[in-house]
């Protein structure tokens, strides 16, 4: 092996350490019932266009029974589908389908918090302070003379205070509870082992059920420090070497042991870490040999358009993952950050949850998605797995001129409008250009947020088969990538293709080179494999924001 190859090959690979994963947001897929959102009967019949896209598993969002305070994160009934999106039954005859097209599925499951509605919530809520119920979620004392004040000063990552206060059955007001998110969504108490095997019970019912595995949401969050103490002022969410009370605590690590000893006891079965943690280095603690066996790497989502930028980001994650044994994930887009075709078409990318509203600078359309193509292409040459979110697949730009109306996001009421929200990037799929007001998502036009006029353009029929697309060029992406084993192939920078304005790569002897710089470069000879350029027949010189795939 040279000194240079950051990733050797791998001859047999676990399923999870080549996948690409697809993300559904089910109310956003397809509605099968015309309500205005996404269920499992329009889901199931749009499987065999999703296979045709060349994924290997699909990720759902949560479809459990919830009063959807968060679309779905608030869990009511973690065994249940929610009726807004079908029945058990019907989950599992999507399951049986895909597992018979080869596509393998992973389901959410949510531990640091459930809804207020959950009957372990309301249970509590009913018994006295101190009690057995109560220990199932974070209740304290209110400070000051009557309790009038939060117990600590830890703020809603959604915006306002992380505390909210009960009222006794008597009327009186009683003692209060954390939530880290919605005060819809109470936190649970990880320090009692009775949450422990509900959610180990939980993850069986799932398991024997058939389910390929589980993407585990706020991975980083379920254990609190002792004694609840204050947020230093200047902690961040994205957690970073310094000690936060609430995010990244060791004793995570053991709640996630004893998560893979039952998942170990599987065939080849996996879960994904959505852990917040920085840098790379400590995100690579979560996939330690008995622990996930993936995590997202933020850091790359975070990491802008730029050469050296990228550079950095993927030597530092194949280097830290490497050293675990577990293979880096990349992800451009999902249901929490702005698409990566809108964040690329404003001058700097706004701070995390903050989103684009009608008031912000309106992305350049264009750039974004030239620079979303060769950033994708960029991605797809990786080693490791890939997370793709709906949509982007079809170069979906974030909606940013929703108006404050059709808003659903907490964050947004919350902040009472300062932050608008997540809701731009979760804008139902447009499968029809002359698919009526909703673009086929349903055949009655009723969406839960309306798609903007220019959802016709990326309309999935107006880009099936049609050369250079979005839809084909990630068709193209994909297929290569199988057929080169990209996933699980040997690769290294490569500096003799590489200038200041210019990467290159080499995975299993394909060439992956972009133009970060304004000028048109020459690439190697070879075969061209893939460019996200416009014109597929130009070869030879690359334009700028673009992405060529070489075999050498
Ligand atoms: O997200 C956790 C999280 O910390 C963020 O990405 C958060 O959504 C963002 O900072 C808000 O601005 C997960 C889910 O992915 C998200 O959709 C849920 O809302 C959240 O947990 C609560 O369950
Ligand atoms: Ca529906």
């Amino acid at each position: 092996m040279e000194s240079s190859v950051l990733h050797k090959s791998i001859k047999s690979p676990q399923w999870w350490r080549t996948a690409v994963i697809y993300q559904i947001y089910p109310r956003s897929f397809a509605d099968g019932n015309g309500d205005g959102i996404g269920d499992l009967v329009g889901t199931t019949a749009r499987l065999e266009s999703l296979r045709s896209l060349g994924i290997d598993a699909i990720w759902f969002s949560p479809f459990f029974k919830s009063p959807q305070k968060d679309a779905g994160y608030d869990v009511a009934d973690y065994k249940t589908i929610d009726p807004l999106f079908g029945t058990n039954e019907e989950f599992y005859d999507l399951l049986a389908k895909a597992h018979s097209l080869g596509l393998r599925i992973i389901v959410d499951i949510v531990p640091n918090h459930s809804s207020d509605q959950h009957e372990l919530f309301q249970a509590a809520l009913k018994a006295a302070p101190g009690s057995p119920e109560r220990e199932m979620y974070i209740f304290r004392d209110g400070k000051g003379a009557n309790g009038e004040l939060p117990p600590n000063n830890w703020e809603s990552v959604f915006g306002g205070n992380a505390w909210t206060r009960t009222t006794n059955p008597d009327g009186t007001l009683g003692q209060w509870y954390l939530h880290i998110f919605d005060s819809s969504q109470p936190d649970f108490n990880w320090e009692n082992p009775k949450v422990t095997e509900l959610f180990e019970d939980i993850l069986s019912f799932w398991l024997d059920k058939g389910v390929d595995g589980f993407r585990i949401d706020v991975a980083h969050g379920l254990v609190k420090e002792v004694g609840l103490p204050d947020v230093k002022v200047g902690a961040t969410h994205v957690v970073d070497e310094t000690n936060h009370p609430f995010w990244g605590q060791e004793g995570v690590h053991d709640i996630i042991r004893g998560w893979r000893k039952l998942l170990n006891r599987y065939d080849d079965r996996a879960m994904c870490a959505e852990a917040w943690v920085l840098p790379l280095s400590r995100m690579a603690k979560w996939v330690r040999e008995d622990e996930y066996h993936q995590t997202f790497n933020f850091g790359y989502l975070e990491t802008p358009w730029e050469r050296n930028a990228l550079e950095k980001v993927v030597t530092e994650s194949l280097k830290e993952f490497g050293k675990v044994g577990a293979p880096s994930t990349w992800v451009l887009s999902n249901h929490d950050t702005i698409r990566h075709t809108s964040k690329y078409g404003v001058p700097s990318i706004p701070l995390h949850g903050q989103g684009i509203g009608p008031d912000s600078q309106q992305p350049d359309e264009a750039m974004g998605l030239r620079k979303a193509r060769a950033a994708t292409a960029f991605m797809l040459g990786l080693p490791g797995g890939a997370y793709i979110y709906q949509g982007e697949e079809l170069g979906l730009p974030e909606h940013t001129t929703l108006e404050g109306k059709y808003r659903q996001d907490p964050t947004w009421f919350r902040t009472n409008g300062e932050k608008v929200g997540r809701d731009g990037c979760r804008v139902p799929l447009p499968w029809e250009a002359n698919g009526g007001e909703s673009f086929g998502f349903n055949t009655t036009g009723k969406s839960w947020l309306p798609a903007p006029a220019s959802f016709k353009r990326y309309a999935r029929d107006a880009q099936e088969g049609v050369a250079g697309s979005t839809l084909e060029l990630y068709k193209r992406l994909i297929k290569e990538r199988k057929e080169f084993a990209l996933g699980s192939g040997e690769f290294r920078f490569a500096p003799e293709y590489s200038s200041d304005s210019t990467l290159g790569y080499i995975n299993n002897g394909v060439l992956v080179i972009s133009n970060f710089g304004p000028d048109s470069v020459n690439v190697p000879a070879g075969k061209l494999l893939v460019t996200t350029q416009h014109d597929l027949t130009v070869e030879g010189v690359l334009e700028h924001d673009q992405t060529a795939w070489i075999k050498l």
